[in-house]
């Protein structure tokens, strides 16, 4: 019997593909399809992938060409299946020649004529290709349009972008992200947003409202909720990996001098609370909840009167646990997360917001863990691939649960409004 093995996304499932497919059938007897799994996908820089792994795999196994439908879940995996399943033929289209001739030392490779005229892209640009208009500064925007190259960018006047495109990612100050996402939401267009997405609570809720009534997406931008490492970390303490948490500590800082400019007008600050407080704040939203029952804001201030932070302590008591976070864009700290459990504790060296891997410790160190990911472009990938995948299957982002959102909020608000506050 002759085993025959190929791979694709396969999104969209198209003639060139069944063409592919009914090709690559006919070298041997046996047709194995590897299917790229969504992750896979993001790592190779494919972001636009519509369907999901299951979606894809249900369309290859409704033609009826494949013997045997398996996952390509990482780099280096065809060999494996090579050897693994006794294959003698390896085919892929032409737009691959020579790419895999190193599997020759394997099995045969068979490079089958592309078909013509028809491809994945082309569907889902004729279907819908959304267009997101940048807002904010242009340093930011630089590091963002590599990572978004696939994707239409248009950067103007504010009316004029929300009348060309059909989402927005907001990067401006955070005194100006409630305007401009009421503007956008308003204009039927969907919004991501840099966090915090306002500065007070019923702001957040005025808003996430506003996008359920227009049936748009509404996003907080914080990156590290969508790297892997971070959300499979959620998800094995969850699965009491460290026993019950009685702590979170989570500490980001940069040194970074305030602006000449920026001192002058202070709608262009990103204080030490803004800058960071969201991403310090989220792993304790996400694995203690959003209901504490006290906390104290400690700040020091390069400016007072402007509300400037240069770094600031926050101290969280829950019914069960405790949690801080130390915050600081004039002050630097070890960048670390600390989760401790009544079995171990997770620690996340520095800078953790930029994780791809994070440690299990416990008493009986032969028992700890190193847990290792991929994390691509700082996480923006992930974020934007999550954010149109949101908007194309009119479903929520799962990543940020809106309470967090409100409780983010209700924190930097509680700051301006000096409420459970000491200035040191
Ligand atoms: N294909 C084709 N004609 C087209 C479009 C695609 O013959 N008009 C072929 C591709 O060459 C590939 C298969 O259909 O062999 C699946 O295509 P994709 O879904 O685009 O997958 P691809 O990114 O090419 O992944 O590990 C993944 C594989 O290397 C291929």
């Amino acid at each position: 019997m002759i085993k025959v093995i190929t791979y694709g996304t396969y999104d969209m499932l198209h003639y060139g593909h069944i063409k592919l497919l009914e090709r690559a059938k006919a070298l041997g007897d046996y047709l194995i399809v590897g299917v790229t799994s969504d992750d896979f996908d993001k790592a190779r820089g494919k972001i636009n992938v519509r369907q999901s792994l299951m979606e894809r795999i249900e369309a290859i196994k409704n033609i009826g060409l494949a013997d045997e439908i398996i996952i390509e879940e990482y780099e280096g995996q065809k060999i494996d299946d090579i050897k693994r399943l006794n294959v003698d033929i390896f085919t892929v289209g032409s737009d691959w020649r020579g790419h895999f001739d190193y599997l020759n030392e394997y099995c045969k490779v068979v490079y089958l004529d592309r078909t013509e005229g028809i491809s994945s892209s082309d569907i889902r640009t004729k279907k819908n290709h959304i267009k997101l208009g940048l807002v904010g500064k242009v340093a930011f925007l630089k590091n963002f349009s590599y990572e978004s190259q696939n994707l239409n960018i248009i950067t103007k006047n504010y009316d004029e972008l929300l009348e060309k495109v059909d989402a927005v990612y907001i990067i401006s100050a955070p005194s100006k992200h409630y305007t401009q996402i009421k503007k956008a939401l308003e204009c039927g267009k969907h919004a991501l947003c840099e966090s915090p997405i306002a500065l007070k609570i019923e702001e957040v809720e005025e808003l996430f409202s506003l996008a359920k009534e227009k049936n748009l997406v509404l996003t907080e931008a914080l990156r590290i909720a969508y790297s892997m490492a971070y959300s499979r970390m959620l998800l094995l303490l969850k699965g009491g990996l460290i026993g019950n948490v009685v702590s979170v500590d989570s500490v980001c800082t940069s040194i970074r001098p305030i602006e000449a400019d920026d001192s002058k007008n202070i709608n262009n600050l990103w204080n030490s609370i803004c800058s960071w407080g969201p991403t310090a704040l989220l792993p304790i939203f996400q694995i203690l909840g959003t209901k504490y029952n006290g906390k104290l804001i400690v700040s020091n201030f390069a400016d007072a009167e402007k509300m400037y932070d240069n770094f600031t302590k926050i101290s969280m008591v829950y019914p069960h646990a405790v949690a801080s976070i130390k915050v600081g864009q004039g002050v630097k700290s070890e960048g670390e997360l600390v989760i401790s459990g009544t079995k171990g504790y997770v620690y996340v060296p520095a800078p953790w917001w930029k994780m791809d891997y994070f440690e299990v410790r416990y008493e009986n160190s032969e028992n700890n863990r190193r847990y290792f990911y991929q994390l691509d472009g700082e996480g923006i990938r992930y974020e934007l691939v999550n954010f149109i995948k949101a908007i194309n299957t009119g479903g929520k982002n799962g990543y940020i649960e809106s309470c967090v959102s409100e409780a983010i909020t209700k924190i930097i608000n509680d700051f301006y409004q000096k409420k459970d506050f000491i200035e040191i």
